[in-house]
């Protein structure tokens, strides 16, 4: 997969060269590319910023760098990319999006600071790619760069050969299959004895299907304390199911 990063600080980018992110590059299976903004600017303070029409705090991203930038990165191949906007006034980024972003062949994320980028240009860039605008939280970011950051690392870690484990994305805490709107329990770990703890028996016990049941009643239990509303959902779905099939 490509994935081209606009932003007015590409440093920010530096732990993509870590850790499993980092070897997907260096094995080729993620071609990142990072993309100073404001190289796309032709004024003296290379300016990206300007104040609201309408009056208001804050600053607007001025939308003449984002169209030349996006010209240029997206601009010359035959097959466009799907272009992110991450935005607290996004769609809900989800594992379930996630999967669906990890099928693209070419991501651009467009970075936005300040009170957001000219609305004009996702307006422009749909006129010639598909265009999404995410939210990862309900909470207000300095800017998109760590969502992006967020985004980039849940798809790549979906790719065929990125994890080291490919049985590890199915047993996810929110993939679908038996876990499907559950959260993952605990895990344990050599030792079996830890400053008077022990691991629950039946982990030891080699019995697979005992260790699937207790992993999925635990699994239950913790969605129940942590995130309860996720269990009435797999309820509503299920209902859904049974109706359907009546
Ligand atoms: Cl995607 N961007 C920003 N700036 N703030 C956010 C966000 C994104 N998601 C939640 N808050």
């Amino acid at each position: 997969m490509r994935i081209d990063i606009i932003t007015i600080f590409p440093d920010y980018f530096a732990p993509l060269e870590l850790s499993l992110i980092g070897k997907a590059r260096a094995a080729g299976l993620l071609d990142i590319r990072l993309h100073d903004l404001r190289s796309w600017t032709h004024d003296r303070h290379s300016t990206v910023d300007d104040t609201p029409y309408g009056g208001g705090p804050g600053m607007v991203m001025k939308p003449e760098p984002w169209g030349a930038a996006l010209d240029s990165v997206a601009g010359a191949a035959e097959a466009p990319p799907r272009l992110v906007l991450p935005t607290p006034s996004g769609t809900p980024f989800t594992q379930e999006r996630a999967k669906g972003l990890s099928q693209e062949p070419w991501l651009v994320f467009a970075c936005g600071r300040y009170e957001g980028i000219d609305a004009r240009v996702p307006a422009d860039a749909e006129r010639r790619m598909p265009v999404e605008e995410l939210s990862i939280g309900d909470y207000v970011l300095a800017g998109g760069e760590s969502a992006t950051l967020v985004i980039v690392e849940t798809v790549s870690r979906l790719l065929p050969g990125v994890l080291g484990n490919a049985e590890s994305a199915v047993q996810d805490s929110f993939a679908s299959g038996a876990m499907e709107n559950l959260l993952e329990g605990p895990v344990y770990t050599k030792p079996a004895q830890w400053r008077g703890q022990e691991v629950p028996p039946v982990l030891l016990s080699g019995d697979h299907g005992a260790v699937d049941r207790w992993r999925r009643h635990e699994a239950l239990r913790k969605t129940a304390r942590n995130r309860p509303e996720l269990l009435r959902e797999l309820a509503d779905r299920r209902l859904d199911e049974l109706e359907r099939s009546d």
